[in-house]
């Protein structure tokens, strides 16, 4: 199987998590891409030029992030990341609500690279309110965390992703986004924090299993 990601120094992606959980990384063959630089072979594989891309070993692949974590958790013999229901409703929920603070994040990281007077404050504000509502959401849902599904596994790569380039967001949008100058995602989420921290200490997190060139 051959991975596309975005090579990204630091960042433990969702799908390597999944790859670590199903002791897959024998089988995979990563391939860093930027989806944005305009020599990215991504949209040959995937129409939408979106990582991660899977391609199978029959030719066929596999896209969005949902769709290949999914694959993945049907290719071991763990217990499986998405539970049975009634379990798995939440899980999908969660994991629904950190992918779209991921997606946001990507938003406003892409207006950033707009020239600043031509940056819209109006929708840097209402990417920004979904993040901070999300994150609200995320410090509720840390009170009751339960077993480790695909939901947390979806929110710690949302949350490393937020640790990584919320600085940048914040500094590429100084003026179109005053409210998310000097903000921290844990003041006032200690529950979150805590949960986050003790999450990361996980071993499917702790080996960065693609290149970081
Ligand atoms: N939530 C989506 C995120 C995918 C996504 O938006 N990836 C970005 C990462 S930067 C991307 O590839 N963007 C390229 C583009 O939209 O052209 C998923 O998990 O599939």
């Amino acid at each position: 199987m051959q991975l596309y990601y975005t090579p990204i120094r630091g960042y433990v992606h969702t799908v390597e998590a999944l790859v670590a959980y199903a002791g897959l990384r024998e089988r995979l063959v990563p391939v860093p891409t930027k989806p944005y630089a305009p020599d990215t072979p991504l949209p040959a594989v995937n129409p939408l030029g979106k990582v991660p891309t899977l391609v199978l070993d029959d030719g066929s692949y596999l896209a969005g992030g949902p769709v290949i974590y999914e694959y993945l958790d049907s290719l071991h013999d763990r217990e499986p990341l998405y539970p049975a229901p009634p379990a798995r409703w939440q899980a999908l929920r969660r994991a629904w609500l950190a992918d779209g603070l991921f997606d946001q994040l990507v938003l406003l990281i892409v207006e950033g690279w707009v020239a600043k007077p031509a940056q819209r404050p109006d929708y840097a504000r209402r990417c920004w309110d979904k993040v901070v509502r999300a994150l609200d959401r995320l410090e509720l849902d840390a009170a009751t965390p339960g077993p480790l599904d695909i939901g947390h596994v979806r929110t710690v790569g949302a949350l490393a992703f937020l640790d990584l380039k919320g600085a940048q967001i914040a500094a590429d949008l100084e003026s179109a986004l005053p409210e998310a100058q000097g903000v921290a995602w844990r003041d006032g989420r200690t529950r979150l924090a805590e949960w986050y921290a003790r999450e990361r200490e996980r071993a499917i997190y702790a080996t960065p299993l693609l290149p970081d060139p």
